[in-house]
């Protein structure tokens, strides 16, 4: 399963709009994991308040979606793009990646929460790939 050239273009055109919110959408986004699938709570027990809204929270969806923005900008090349990324989470974070299906199932639903309008079926089905493509780059360095 690859990104056709239409649906970068349709990643693209969704960056464009949501991504002046990407803050508040990875805090929701993250927010709504922990709560939802309280299994990911293991990996940020060293933080001191893990609630919706808390200041780790907020601080650590601002760097995921950074990790986003950054898939974006390396669409073309996500394996390469995303390559450090990946040996951080494999080594050092050691985050199991099926947790990455989760979170992207998180960030996809708060973008059609958020932005109902600008998600479309097309933007949907596009976004949905692009993040699968991006939890397969996060994959790569785990063998
Ligand atoms: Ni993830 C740190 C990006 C999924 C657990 N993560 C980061 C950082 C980025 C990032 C960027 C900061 C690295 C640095 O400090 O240099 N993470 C992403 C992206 C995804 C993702 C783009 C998927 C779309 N991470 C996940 C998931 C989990 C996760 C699903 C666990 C459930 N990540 C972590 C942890 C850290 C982390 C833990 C370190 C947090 C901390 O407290 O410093």
């Amino acid at each position: 399963m690859s990104l056709t050239q239409k649906d970068k273009a349709a990643v693209k055109a969704l960056w464009a709009k949501i991504s002046k919110s990407a803050d508040a959408i990875g805090a929701d986004a993250l927010s709504r994991m922990l709560t939802v699938y309280p299994q990911t709570k293991t990996y940020f027990s060293h933080w001191p308040d893990m609630s919706a809204g808390s200041a780790p929270v907020k601080g650590h969806g601002k760097k995921v979606m950074s990790g986003v923005a950054q898939a974006v900008a390396k669409i073309d090349d996500l394996t390469n793009g995303l390559l450090e990324l990946s040996e951080q989470h494999a080594f050092q974070l050691r985050v199991d990646p099926a947790n990455f299906k989760i979170l992207s199932h998180c960030v996809l639903v708060v973008v059609s929460a958020m932005f109902p309008n600008d998600f479309t079926p097309e933007a949907h089905v596009a976004f949905d790939k692009f993040l699968t493509a991006v939890a397969l780059a996060l994959s790569e360095r785990y063998r």
